[in-house]
């Protein structure tokens, strides 16, 4: 009985636990500089890359929101700095021409994979993700302002060799690849093309380039729930949609300016949009 007790006092002092924990809304964050793209680290900080002027060199800006909500600049002089990516305690920046790394212990930042250590010179690096065995993907959006073409997709090993995936040289279907995402074997990785808006899965193995969806105009951002759920934001019509597991697209939230790189807190509570034109990171809840 007195057993029984013990358990019945651990298990009345979880809940209580529980019910006690601040269970506040994030907030938006308001008068961001062109933000493209957020991620949130294991401590909870929130990191936003900022564009500042579009083709404008050295304005761009990583800002980082702590967990009260107080926003900050943690790293500066970055040019037009847009996918982000965090592997270990490091945070992988797709700025422009280049991939940068910035020590989230220290801020120490370095350049991973410059311009030259690419099969072309890349014309505008957009988003970055990582597959399970800790190589980075980043997408080449080419000349996405004017001909729509002349993107590529690029893989980083952990010591910054980079390697062409696949380009519109290989598939005419390759214009403006932009939102990236790893499935969890790393062998598949699914796009979104900016230009035409097309989802695809890409086989590493095979090199199979599969359409799985469409009707996503600007295709920008690129998120999985661990359930499966896909997001992904239209950046020219300012919706963020969700696709099942069965590839079936629904509308999930309208109204912003331009939705750029969507992502998920690590709680999967929320989906942080940054709307570029906006100036602003918006909270969807997902619970
Ligand atoms: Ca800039
Ligand atoms: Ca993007």
């Amino acid at each position: 009985m007195k057993f029984i007790l013990i358990i019945a006092a651990i298990f009345a002092s979880g809940c209580a636990n529980k019910m006690s924990e601040p269970q506040t809304a994030p907030q938006k964050i308001t008068g961001l500089k062109t933000p493209e793209s957020a991620v949130q680290a294991k401590d909870g900080r929130i990191f936003v890359s900022e564009i500042g002027g579009f083709g404008k060199d050295g304005d761009g800006q990583i800002t980082v929101i702590d967990k009260d909500g107080k926003a900050t600049v943690f790293a500066s002089g970055l040019d037009d700095p847009k996918g982000l990516k965090i592997i270990g305690n490091n945070l992988y920046v797709a700025d422009k021409t280049k991939v940068m790394k910035i020590s989230l212990n220290d801020k120490k930042m370095s350049v991973f994979a410059a311009a030259t250590a690419f099969a072309s010179t890349p014309q505008f690096l957009n988003d970055l993700e990582a597959d399970p065995q800790g190589n980075l993907y980043v997408s080449d959006s080419g000349d996405i302002m004017g001909t729509g073409k002349g993107g590529a997709i690029y893989k980083i090993d952990a010591n910054g060799k980079v390697t062409l995936l696949i380009d519109g040289k290989q598939d005419s279907r390759v214009m403006a690849p932009n939102g990236l995402l790893a499935d969890d074997t790393g062998n598949v990785l699914i796009y979104v093309d900016f230009t035409s808006g097309v989802l695809y899965s890409y086989n590493q193995q095979t090199h199979a380039l599969t359409d799985i969806a469409e009707g996503f105009g600007g295709g920008d951002g690129l998120v999985h729930r661990s359930d499966g759920t896909m997001y992904v934001s239209d950046w020219k019509s300012g919706k963020v949609y969700s696709v099942n597991r069965k590839n079936e697209v629904k509308l999930f939230k309208e109204g912003y300016q331009s939705a750029a790189d969507i992502a998920i807190t690590t709680d999967e509570a929320y989906l942080m949009v940054p709307d570029m034109k906006a100036g602003e990171l918006d909270f969807i809840p997902l619970k």
